[in-house]
């Protein structure tokens, strides 16, 4: 049993956001009840894009209303992350309206759902006779694994028991329906998602078919790289041609086995969702096998196919990975939802081994493109996390189309908004890890975190204000009779961090990434001074795109420069390797920020005869202050230019 209470103020700060403004905000736009511009994510006039329509569906098909099914096929999920998002928002703060609105929304999803435990308001309305037969692009699985994922989490909040037996329901229904023995589909859904529904009703109920099930689904996936094809012939006589059916087999992970997958491949966040699923199984059966293929893949994203941001998928088209080494910084897709997946596959990732590197990689993805997917007002949102942005280009040039230089106010497919309010509000899950033999402090977010064992108790109460600062106590407290463990991270970023117990300096011993403190039955004081050092970054040189580019960091935070503070034309701007780089905050920026500023120097942008070309050496240059700041708070000023990587002189 642990439990972790969280009072930080940056984090309590963006969950109060999504609880007043983003929450409230979402279920009118569920509902089409406000009059908002919603953004096609790129120009692509067969994205839907007039409204959500998403409850008016579930009214539909649950016989309330007549209609047709409008929005995407996967549109139910938006209502199921919505739901996920209230459930933890419920956790840390009680709402009875709220909780109302949100049990009438469970009774609605109850009735759309048919009688043998089937849900999905577009087949249901739509193409009631071809369910389990489009595999490929239905998304029935995905939406399921969703609600899954916001059932459990609304049982834990509430105790609504409807909630639970319709996604048992719906779970035992997919349990007969696939599945290696006779009679049964053969197959997995396009989308990964499910698996990880699946892991959660195990983990909550203990009910070994669910995990046996999710395991099938991985393990089925790409054993036959045709399935999708034989599906199209089975049932419609010829094989689909264009939309998914154009795509890859990569794009859904379905080039090879699972088990023998060993580069990140196709559509980013199927393939985080993926690995997050395979890693919770791998970590909660001890599977070797499993872990191994975890442990490739993260490697092959984190060593060759990550921006310094933590977003992953390098291109727009099958919003997917490319190649390693391939980091475009404008042309990029970096979805948030990509890297809220990453996120997932970090915190399974820790369960199977107490590596730090997994908890780094969680905190760049969280401090910089997960928090970047929603504006400083909780009302607008970020698909694509871009490096570089030009407006003008985005407007003019079709391939950079997804690539928008100001938040929309809501998306045609609109999984990122949601997505990120149900990470922001179960952010507290992050912090620690409790793995079979350690305690893990993860990240350094003021809460108070508790392990009952069966001789007593562990209490960690983080005090810190962080990133602001870098100095994090840690108030440990163990009842058992034994001496227990703590491991804490030590940020890769950070050269050196000072320790001290019960106001003693020493010098912890390192495992893995992580300090280890050892407590004694008592109490012990842990000072961690983490010095939030101003640095510079590089790119291996096989990137091509940040050849002679440095980017400046901060503790987690990665900074850009943005039009609004240093003029348009951002590339022109040149970083001297010397330049002394200065850090103040500003309260009074973007909801209270650091800010870092240099002396930089700008290139002339005109040449007295306006020539294309010179063969004469280049244009002269005059020094500008410039002026970073975090990523994350990038583009809540209007349209503007935005650069992370900068030319260096
Ligand atoms: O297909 C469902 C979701 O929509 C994906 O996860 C996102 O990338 C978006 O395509
Ligand atoms: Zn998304």
């Amino acid at each position: 049993m642990t439990k972790t209470v969280i009072t930080d103020a940056f984090w309590c700060h963006y969950k109060e956001l999504v609880r007043k403004e983003m929450i409230p905000y979402q279920w009118k736009v569920l509902n089409d009840a406000i009059e908002i511009n919603i953004e096609r994510e790129r120009n692509d006039a067969s994205i839907p894009n007039l409204k959500s329509h998403a409850i008016e569906n579930f009214k539909i098909a649950a016989g309330r209303t007549k209609g047709e099914h409008y929005g995407w096929v996967f549109q139910d999920s938006d209502v199921y992350k919505w739901l996920e998002a209230v459930a933890f928002s419920l956790n840390n703060t009680w709402d009875d309206n709220l909780k109302c609105i949100a049990d009438e929304v469970v009774d609605l999803i109850a009735d759309a759902q048919e009688e043998d435990g089937y849900l999905s308001t577009y087949y249901t309305i739509a193409e009631p006779d071809n369910k389990f037969k489009r595999l490929r692009g239905s998304h029935e699985l995905y939406c399921a694994g969703h609600f899954m994922e916001a059932a459990v989490a609304y049982y834990n909040a509430t105790k609504n028991e409807k909630v639970l037996d319709t996604a048992k329901k719906l779970a035992d229904h997919i349990d007969a329906s696939f599945g290696p023995e006779e009679g049964k589909i053969h197959g997995v859904d396009g989308h990964e998602e499910v698996e990880i529904g699946l892991m959660k009703l195990y983990h909550l109920l203990g009910e070994e078919r669910y995990l046996k099930l999710a395991k099938y689904f991985l393990e089925e996936r790409g054993k036959d790289p045709d399935f999708f094809e034989k599906q199209d012939i089975e049932y419609f006589g010829k094989a689909e041609k264009g939309g998914l059916a154009s795509c890859p087999k990569s794009y859904f992970q379905m080039h090879k086995p699972v088990l023998l997958q060993d580069t990140a491949e196709g559509h980013a966040v199927r393939l985080v969702y993926m690995c997050t699923a395979l890693a919770d199984i791998a970590a909660t059966t001890k599977n070797e096998e499993l872990s191994k293929v975890c442990k490739r893949i993260w490697r092959n994203i984190v060593d060759k196919r990550m921006y310094i941001t933590g977003g992953i998928g390098s291109t727009v088209i099958g919003e997917s990975f490319t190649l390693d080494y391939d980091l475009p910084n404008d042309t990029m897709y970096c979805e948030t939802c990509a890297s809220i997946g990453l996120i997932f596959f970090a915190k399974q990732m820790l369960r199977i081994e107490a590596k730090a590197e997994y908890a780094n990689v969680l905190e760049r993805a969280l401090y910089n493109t997960a928090l970047s997917g929603m504006a400083l007002d909780g009302k607008h949102f970020f698909y694509v996390n871009p490096l570089e942005v030009v407006p003008k280009k985005s407007m003019i040039d079709p391939t950079k189309s997804h690539v928008k230089p100001v938040r929309p106010q809501w998306l045609g497919c609109a999984c990122c908004p949601p997505n990120l309010a149900r990470l922001i509000t179960s952010v507290e899950d992050y912090i620690y890890s409790d793995t079979d033999d350690k305690v893990l402090v993860n990240l350094f977010i003021k809460s108070e975190f508790s392990k009952d064992y069966e001789d007593g108790t562990l209490n960690i109460k983080i005090d810190a204000d962080y990133p602001k600062t870098g100095e994090v106590k840690l108030n440990i407290t163990n009842t058992t009779g034994r001496e227990l463990k703590v491991y804490v991270r030590k940020p890769d970023w950070a050269e050196s961090v000072n320790t001290s117990l019960d106001g003693k300096q020493v010098s912890l011993s390192e495992e893995d990434g992580f300090m280890v403190v050892s407590v004694k039955p008592g109490k012990v004081e842990a000072l961690i001074e983490i010095p939030m050092t101003l640095k510079r970054w590089r790119t291996n040189p096989l990137v091509s795109e940040n050849i002679h580019k440095v980017c400046v960091s901060r503790g987690p935070q990665v900074y850009c420069v943005e039009g609004v503070d240093n003029g348009e034309n951002l590339h022109l701007i040149s970083l001297p390797k010397e330049a002394p780089l200065k850090y103040r905050r500003d309260e009074n920026l973007l909801g209270g920020v650091g800010v870092i500023e240099a002396e930089a120097l700008r290139y002339d942008d005109k040449r007295s005869d306006d020539k294309l070309y010179y063969s004469e050496d280049a244009v002269s240059a005059k020094k500008q202050t410039i002026k970073m700041i975090p990523y994350y708070a990038w583009a809540n000023r209007g349209s503007n230019e935005m650069r992370v990587w900068l030319a260096e002189e």
